[in-house]
């Protein structure tokens, strides 16, 4: 058994399958987790607020930039979580598998941070393109694996932290011992592989040998080319993707779900008014907005409200699945709403559309919201009357919000005691 998993390991030492490579693919994996982690947390509690919680509303693009870089570090996770695999995947077959107790751990734990990341990555991809091949709700089980993957990643980094720092600069010295150098500039001496993971024939220049003893043929991957494929493929797949979140990228959107310029008035459409079930509502000529403070309640038509004084803003629409595009929007500021039922400033609002059913039926809005003055109930876009897909008759638009709170087909908005 134990011949057997040698043989494994010998035979898939490549020059890639190093602990530097580890450690310099891990870094960026690193970075590119905690970019996700610290933007979700973000785009979670705009979602879910503490009743505590008040968000900037400027820049009007925060969200927007925020979410982008959301979507698009997850996607870059793939080719370079793919890479890490490839370094340190021979290290499987390490013998004995199990040293102790806390060799166990050691391993579980990496077990637990590969699996939670890759399907943590999975469903965000999937989620992107409106997939759900699954029967969970994909917020709470991805808000809950975040946890999971940040924790175990601790934990990951501090176990193998006396490697990290013995290969972590092209200088120190475990990276000079793989590369035959010793510090002094002496003969090398034979490397110590259990304390940097066991590199089987991942230095450069050694001679692979099978365990008997006879030359193996050099493996076909070379650390250059497999730097290069890494590279190549992360930067492909942002430059491929990015366009649907930073607008300079958008001539490059190829595999992005949403196409910046699309749809109704030039913007494209992400639940349809079908979908909502409010294809008779919507146009119903009794339709009004009505809008409650207390007992103080007034009501008002598409008529009434574009009748009122028009403030035009230009605001984006940053959906959580990371596409998002700038618009022109026109109609009436929200706070001048509110002031005609007495709302203070302190007082945040509850939304409710004409929707059926849905999750978002229902929301939220804080007062820096509310009483921001590019906060609008708009009528119009890009110069167009409100398409019933954008929300007709009146819908919100807020800086700085997701787009799943930038509540379409409004029917009543309530200010909260
Ligand atoms: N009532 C209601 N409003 C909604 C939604 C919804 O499902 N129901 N979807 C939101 C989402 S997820 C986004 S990204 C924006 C998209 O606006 P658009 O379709 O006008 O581009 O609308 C939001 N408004
Ligand atoms: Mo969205």
């Amino acid at each position: 058994m134990r011949r057997l998993l040698a043989l494994t390991q010998q035979a898939l030492a490549a020059p890639p399958r190093n602990p530097r490579m580890a450690v310099v693919i891990g870094r960026l994996l690193a970075i590119a987790f905690l970019l996700c982690f610290g933007t979700g947390l973000y785009s979670h509690f705009l979602q879910e607020p503490e009743p505590w919680m008040r968000f900037s509303t400027v820049p009007a693009q925060l969200y927007q930039v925020t979410q982008g870089i959301h979507i698009t570090a997850g996607i870059a996770c793939f080719p370079l979580i793919l890479g890490k695999l490839y370094t340190i995947y021979p290290q499987l077959f390490q013998t004995p598998p199990v040293k102790g107790p806390l060799h166990l751990l050691e391993r579980a734990s990496i077990a637990l941070f590969v699996g939670a990341s890759l399907v943590q990555i999975t469903i965000g991809l999937l989620n992107t393109y409106q997939w759900y091949p699954w029967n969970f709700g994909f917020r709470q089980v991805h808000w809950a694996l975040s946890f999971v993957v940040i924790g175990s990643l601790a934990i990951h980094i501090a176990v193998k932290l006396p490697m990290i720092t013995r290969f972590w600069t092209r200088n120190s010295e475990g990276t000079r011992e793989l590369r035959g150098e010793t510090a002094d500039g002496e003969t090398p001496t034979e490397k110590t592989p259990d304390a940097v993971g066991t590199p089987v024939g991942g230095v450069t220049g050694r001679v692979f040998r099978w365990i008997d003893g006879s030359p193996a043929a050099e493996p076909a991957v070379s650390r250059r080319g497999f730097v290069t494929a890494v590279g190549v493929s992360t930067a492909t797949v942002v430059a491929l993707t990015a366009g649907q979140s930073f607008a300079a990228l958008s001539p490059f959107n190829i595999f992005a779900p949403r196409v910046k310029g699309t749809g109704p008035a030039g913007l494209p459409v992400n639940r349809t008014a079908k979908a909502a079930q409010v294809l008779d509502t919507a146009v119903a000529p009794d339709w009004s907005l009505t809008i409650a403070n207390g007992s103080r309640t007034i009501s008002m038509s598409r008529a009434e409200l574009l009748a009122l004084p028009q403030t035009t803003v230009d605001l984006p629409i940053s959906c959580v699945e990371g596409w998002s595009q700038m618009a022109t929007w026109k109609g009436v500021r929200l706070r001048d709403l509110l002031d005609r039922v007495g709302a203070d400033t302190s007082q945040g609002l509850k939304l409710t559309s004409l929707e059926k059913k849905g999750g978002y039926r229902v929301t939220q809005m804080g007062p820096e919201y509310a009483f921001d003055a590019s906060t609008l109930v708009a009528l119009e876009v890009n110069g167009e009357t409100l398409d019933i897909d954008h929300g007709y008759p009146a819908r919100m638009i807020a800086p700085g919000r997701p787009g799943v709170l930038q509540t379409k087909w409004l029917s009543s908005l309530e200010v909260e005691a």
